[in-house]
């Protein structure tokens, strides 16, 4: 099979860790570049070996010939280029995370690849972490029975600012920063939700958003949901970059964590048993994300599944589109103080 070639655009901090995930993706090639600083696009294709680097878009869309594009810049630009790629006749464009700064754009980026022919995908790996995965298998083989209760947490305090310092300025931050992950990761668990209630606070004074948020949801097969997210947490055993998760069933309990441990816990009448994911590192991932980062090799390859016809991609923008929806529906719902049903939303 000939490589499918690709573009990414936007060579900030996240970029370095998607082109790694792609290098252990032996189909597909990376021909070219983009950022508006040169200088940066250019740091990043001496590393990964990439021979053409543009700080034109337009430049890059009139040369290049393309199967998809990555596109990796600030969250305020992802209309624009995903526009331009469409318009461009580009069939396969992935977004990441999150997919735009508020809920309307969202919905016109999705509209405007119907409206091209063209796929979209939303690079949401968090679901694709190991022992997240793992930890659905369990559930789903029945043996704590069916689930009443459950609980999804991201408590940490980890210095993210020091990486990403764009995240200080977001009005809108830790919903659409690591609620995207969190609320997609209960949606992966546990299906749709229903009605919500949300409340958020800022504790750090020097960012411009929120840095603390709970999410109560009930979902659609009644069960109650709490999830809460945090960087002003100093907590015992941090959850950077994961979550934790506690499942009650009718027949027992399933809990991932404490922290980033990667072990599973399943408790029953016969006692509780662990067990303890394992995965690979990389020399491109960085040890303090690397289960996250190992997953973007997994949400590439679903994404590349599709693309080939071997499937249908599980982060298409039609269904992040939901996930999409509980972010800007937990907004409403901390600015009005009430509960939001979100069939009457969006
Ligand atoms: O979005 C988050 C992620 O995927 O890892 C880093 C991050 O931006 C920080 O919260």
């Amino acid at each position: 099979m000939e490589k499918l070639k690709f573009a990414v655009l936007g060579t900030g901090f996240w970029a370095q860790f998607q082109v790694g995930a792609w290098g252990e993706i032996p189909e597909v090639e990376l021909v070219a570049l983009y950022n508006r600083t040169r200088s940066k696009a250019q740091a990043l294709a001496e590393r990964f070996q990439v021979s053409n680097i543009y700080n034109d878009a337009t430049e890059l869309f009139a040369k290049e010939r393309l199967d998809f594009v990555d596109i990796i810049t600030d969250v305020d630009t992802h209309f624009k280029f995903v526009e331009m790629a469409a318009d461009a006749g580009i069939k396969h464009i992935i977004c990441q995370k999150p997919m735009a700064p508020d809920w309307e754009t969202a919905k016109r980026m999705v509209e405007k690849c119907r409206q091209k022919g063209a796929s979209l995908y939303i690079h949401e790996n968090f679901r694709w972490q190991a022992p997240l995965r793992r930890f659905k298998e369990i559930m789903d083989s029945g043996i704590i029975g069916r689930p009443f209760k459950a609980r999804v947490s991201f408590l940490s305090n980890f210095p993210v600012f020091d990486n990403q310092p764009f995240l200080k300025e977001l009005p809108h931050f830790i919903l659409t920063d690591m609620g995207s992950h969190v609320l997609d990761i209960c949606r992966y668990l546990f299906g749709e939700a229903s009605k919500l209630w949300c409340q958020t606070r800022t504790m750090n004074p020097g960012i411009q958003g929120e840095d603390v948020a709970v999410v109560m949801m009930e979902m659609a097969n009644g069960m109650p949901l709490y999830t809460e997210m945090s960087y002003a947490s100093m907590v015992e055993h941090d959850m950077f970059s994961t979550v934790n998760v506690l499942v009650e069933g009718e027949k027992g309990t399933i809990a991932l964590g404490p922290g980033n441990s990667f072990e599973i816990r399943t408790t029953t009448t016969r006692g509780t048993s662990l067990e303890k994911v394992e995965f690979p590192s990389y020399g491109w991932a960085d040890p303090n994300y690397i289960v996250n980062h190992e997953s973007g090799i997994h949400v590439n390859r679903d994404i590349l599944n599709a693309m080939i016809q071997k499937g249908k991609a599980e982060t298409t923008g039609e269904d992040n589109l939901e996930t999409v929806r509980l972010v800007w529906a937990s907004y409403e719902s901390a600015k009005r103080g009430e509960m939001i049903y979100l069939k009457n939303f969006g």
